[in-house]
């Protein structure tokens, strides 16, 4: 791993990645982001991590996509190194993601950030999506994902004008779950994912698929969804842990199972 740093048991149970391009304020280039896809992947499938973190440093969780990496290009180049598979891959990951940003996160960090399921931002943090200011838009779910979570007004304009978005508008307007002053962010993040991480891992994963679910389909089909993820929980050991432990007044202890 030359561009991010791993961590599999960061604390019981979560696993760190950390953006380390620091020089390039963490720009998203194509290895790195390969490197993300592969850590997200070998934790995926491992039943010691529960939730995962991303961060970058207090200065830059990510500037972007690498622009000097793609001035050059043509469509025709970047459709054939179609990057687009690696993030699909990301975004296809089953247990929850919560970034953990601080400074800024912009463009391709934006879009990253949002990618995640959950975001703890520092009180430094800056979002945006200044694309527009080097002649191109957002092209990696900014449209769309920023849209869905700020509303068409506050998009449109972050999206036509460049301009950023503070950690405290961010929150106003709902596209990050806290902020905190800049020492507190990661430890925020492993607070949250410590909650988490002490759920059913079954009935997070299915709680998590549901959820986005619902920003793919109509509402009759994402009902339709979440029933079958619901009856599925029927079928784990933890519901029927999670349950008998409520009546016993004790606390569960969920296998994952
Ligand atoms: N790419 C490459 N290098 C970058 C970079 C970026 N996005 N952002 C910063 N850097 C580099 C700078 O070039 C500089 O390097 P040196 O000159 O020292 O070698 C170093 O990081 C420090 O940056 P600055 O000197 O500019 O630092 P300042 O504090 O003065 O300014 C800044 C910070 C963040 C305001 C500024 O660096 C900036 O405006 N950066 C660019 C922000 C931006 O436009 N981001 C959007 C990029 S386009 C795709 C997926 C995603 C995307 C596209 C395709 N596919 C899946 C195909 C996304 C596209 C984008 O994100």
């Amino acid at each position: 791993m030359e561009f991010i740093k791993v961590t599999e048991q960061y604390q019981p149970g979560i696993a760190l990645i950390q953006l380390n391009r620091p020089k390039e304020l963490n720009a998203l280039n194509k290895q790195l982001m390969e490197e993300v896809r592969d850590a997200l992947q070998v934790f995926d499938k491992n039943d010691q991590v529960r939730v995962i973190i991303i961060t970058g440093n207090e200065q830059a969780f990510a500037a972007g996509a690498d622009i000097k990496q793609m001035a050059d290009k043509s469509a025709i180049d970047m459709l054939l190194i179609d990057q687009f598979s690696t993030w699909d891959q990301i975004r296809k990951t089953k247990k929850p993601i919560i970034a953990a940003v601080s400074g800024f996160a912009l463009g391709g960090g934006c879009e990253f950030a949002m990618t995640c399921d959950m975001i703890i931002a520092s009180e430094s943090a800056k979002f945006g999506q200044p694309e527009i200011k080097i002649g191109t838009i957002p092209g990696a779910g900014g449209t769309q994902r920023l849209t869905k979570a700020v509303g068409k007004a506050k998009a449109m304009e972050l999206i036509l004008t460049g301009r950023f978005l503070s950690a405290e508008e961010a929150h106003f307007y709902g596209l990050v779950n806290k902020v905190v002053p800049v020492e507190m962010y990661l430890h925020e993040a492993v607070e949250l994912a410590k909650e988490i991480a002490r759920m059913s891992p079954v009935a997070v994963q299915l709680a998590k698929e549901a959820i986005n679910r619902s920003f793919e389909t109509q509402l009759d089909e994402g009902l339709a969804f979440e029933r079958k993820n619901f009856y599925m929980t029927f079928a784990s050991e933890d519901q029927k842990e999670g349950m008998k432990a409520f009546v016993e007044k004790r606390k569960p202890e969920f296998k994952g199972r």
